[in-house]
């Protein structure tokens, strides 16, 4: 018989509660020995779990959004018979490379790396009184911090130079193993006398990679840590923070600061996907270290439109500053024309509100910052034009209403958008051209086979978009389960990457809560959006006299590169006249 064996988070390095972002595999896989089960990510690091041997995955107990720490059971798994499972547990025990428990001794006798790596060990002496005023300066070895299970890794990256005044925490290199991406950080704020590394070198814990010149306070040299304000929130989880970084002063934690002003519970949650980015394939995210992503994230630069110029067609935060620079220097009117961004605006007065009145300034929340720049993104570079129309769904509500009891006893919720949506699937059969995307270049059109449509879902962390797979081939109530299902998962930021992507075509519903139109923004890569607002009671005129009829609003933006203004009319015009008589949605 098959032994079954826990799959634990090995050692990490000096990580804790890393959010999932990725997972990989899914319960009943055929997995290799090595191969990557979930990605996590900090602000300073992409790790991936790899299995502890050959075997078949019978439970994922994480899933997106989840936070681990080392040591943590991810799942669990039967080994394959032919022993290649042999000492690979995820027990503590293993003696596999990629789980194994780190011997504490060995733990305890790692260098200093921790810290962001910092080490006064054989350096301190230079303490030379370059002095400022009740002050000296100190030169100290900057090591490779705690780095997990990881020997030998490659530097990809080397982000500062030999003479430049860093912050603490400021990122110097970036490595990449084949299942980790590391940033690694300055232990302290200085000026960098030497870098001992270039790209291609292979490092490991411990290792000096430079050495830096950092001021001393004259008196409290020895014990005093320098302050750690002001990283924001770089803070949050950084390669450092062991035991040793107390003895050496290190200026990290290496945890999610608690205090005052370290970050809310709500900013150390990963970034679910964003709106504008649901549509995205994950192998088409593109390659970047962490640090290159925070920076393209201020910048609100759309990484899928940079190209890279490292290995594997990494992105490097040179290629990010000329893809900025060309944009500036008016380049980006082209590059818009197939990326869809870089488009060059004004920037947006300052103003000092204070002035007027008392004012309280609030960061926006991390969905808002990254979702923020491709919301503005798909407004600027998509040409929207939205058509407006209503559809008569009396005798549709009428049934609906009918068959609540039926739905409540199939343990569901039988709403309007129900019907939308299968209305939306029988529309996109007959107009095919709404369920395509631009290609890349922007010169051919992509004709999707299936249907899967996704509902715009306001959650407290933002607008999320689940996707509803092959919603052609479900029935009313299969709908309505789903519907319940992926948005009751948003709300509670349960929702996995293939929940939020793969969609060909979005609605978005305002109906439950009001209004009479409004201009939704399409989903790119998708070329059209539904929104749809409250349905009221209107005197329709039919021909002899008013009649009273609930009338369901519809505005429909779609792509005017794609579509043109005759398809939509349409599209909507089908649309009403299939909720008007659900019966033809037999047909
Ligand atoms: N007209 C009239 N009533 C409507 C309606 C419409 N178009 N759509 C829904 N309703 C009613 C429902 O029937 C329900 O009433 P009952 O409980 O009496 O049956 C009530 O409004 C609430 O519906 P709901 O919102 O719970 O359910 P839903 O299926 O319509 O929508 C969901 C589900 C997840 C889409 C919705 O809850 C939601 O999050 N909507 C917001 C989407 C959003 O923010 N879009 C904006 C994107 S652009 O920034």
């Amino acid at each position: 018989m098959s032994k079954r064996t826990e799959i634990r988070v090995p050692d990490i390095g000096d990580f804790d509660k890393v959010p999932v972002i990725e997972v990989l595999v899914a319960e009943g896989d055929s997995i290799e020995a090595e191969q990557s089960l979930v990605t996590l990510e900090s602000d300073k690091a992409t790790m991936e779990v790899p299995s502890p041997a050959a075997g078949k995955l019978v439970k994922l107990s994480v899933s997106e959004g989840d936070e681990v720490s080392e040591g943590d059971v991810i799942g669990e798994m039967e080994l394959d018979d032919d022993g290649s499972g042999e000492d690979t547990g995820g027990d503590g025990d293993s003696s596999d490379s990629s789980t194994r428990d780190r011997d504490a001794e060995e733990a305890d006798s790692a260098p200093s790396g921790a810290s962001g790596g910092g080490s006064k060990d054989g350096s301190k002496g230079d303490g030379d009184a370059d002095g400022s005023a009740g002050g000296t300066s100190e030169t100290i070895d900057i090591r490779v911090p705690d780095i997990g299970d990881f020997d030998k890794v490659p530097v990809i990256e080397v982000l500062v130079e030999k003479g430049e005044t860093v912050e603490a925490e400021q990122s110097l290199l970036t490595l990449e193993s084949d299942k980790a991406t590391m940033d690694i950080p300055a232990p302290e704020a200085g000026t960098l006398v030497e870098l001992d590394v270039g790209v291609g070198d292979e490092v490991s814990e411990g290792d000096v990679i430079g050495r830096m010149k950092v001021a001393r306070a004259a008196r409290d040299e020895e014990s005093e840590p320098p302050s750690d304000q002001g990283s924001g929130d770089e803070s949050t989880s950084k390669a450092s923070g062991s035991d040793d970084s107390k003895s050496t002063g290190s200026t990290t934690s290496g945890k999610p600061s608690s205090g005052p002003s370290g970050p809310s519970d709500e900013e150390l949650k990963p970034p679910p996907v964003p709106f504008a980015e649901m549509g995205r394939d994950p192998s088409s995210i593109p390659h970047a270290s962490p640090a290159v992503r925070k920076l393209a994230r201020e910048l609100g630069v759309d990484l899928a439109g940079v190209k890279g110029s490292g290995a594997h067609g990494r992105i490097t935060e040179s290629d990010l500053k000329q893809h900025v620079k060309s944009a500036m220097q008016g380049d980006g009117g082209r590059a818009a024309a197939s990326s869809g961004s870089g488009l060059a605006v004004a920037d947006a007065p300052k103003v000092d509100f204070a002035k007027f009145g008392e004012v309280e300034e609030k960061p926006l929340s991390r969905i808002q910052k990254i979702s923020g720049p491709n919301l503005h993104r798909n407004w600027v570079s998509i040409p929207h034009v939205t058509q407006f129309d209503e559809a008569d769904i009396t005798e549709m509500d009428a049934f609906r209403k009918a068959s609540k009891a039926d739905a409540e006893e199939a343990g569901t919720k039988m709403t309007p958008l129900v019907f939308l949506i299968k209305a939306v699937v029988a529309a996109l059969q007959k107009y095919p051209k709404f369920n395509t995307s631009l290609s890349a270049d922007g010169q051919s059109l992509v004709w999707k086979k299936y249907f899967h449509v996704g509902v715009a879902v306001d959650t407290p962390n933002g607008l999320m978009v689940p996707v509803i797979r092959d919603a052609d081939r479900k029935s009313l109530l299969d709908l309505a389960h789903d519907l319940t299902d992926l948005s009751g998962k948003a709300r509670d930021g349960k929702l996995s990457r293939d929940e939020m992507t793969g969609g060909c075509f979005s609605i978005s519903s305002l109906g439950g809560i009001g209004g009479t139109a409004f201009t939704p923004i399409i989903n790119a890569p998708e070329v059209a959006i539904l929104g749809v607002s409250k349905a009221e009671t209107k005197p329709v005129w039919n021909g002899e006299t008013f009649e009273p009829r609930l009338m369901l609003p519809l505005s429909l933006s779609y792509d005017h590169r794609v579509i043109d203004g005759a398809d939509a009319a349409r599209f909507t015009q089908y649309l009403a006249h299939v909720l008007g008589d659900i019966r033809r949605l037999m047909l």
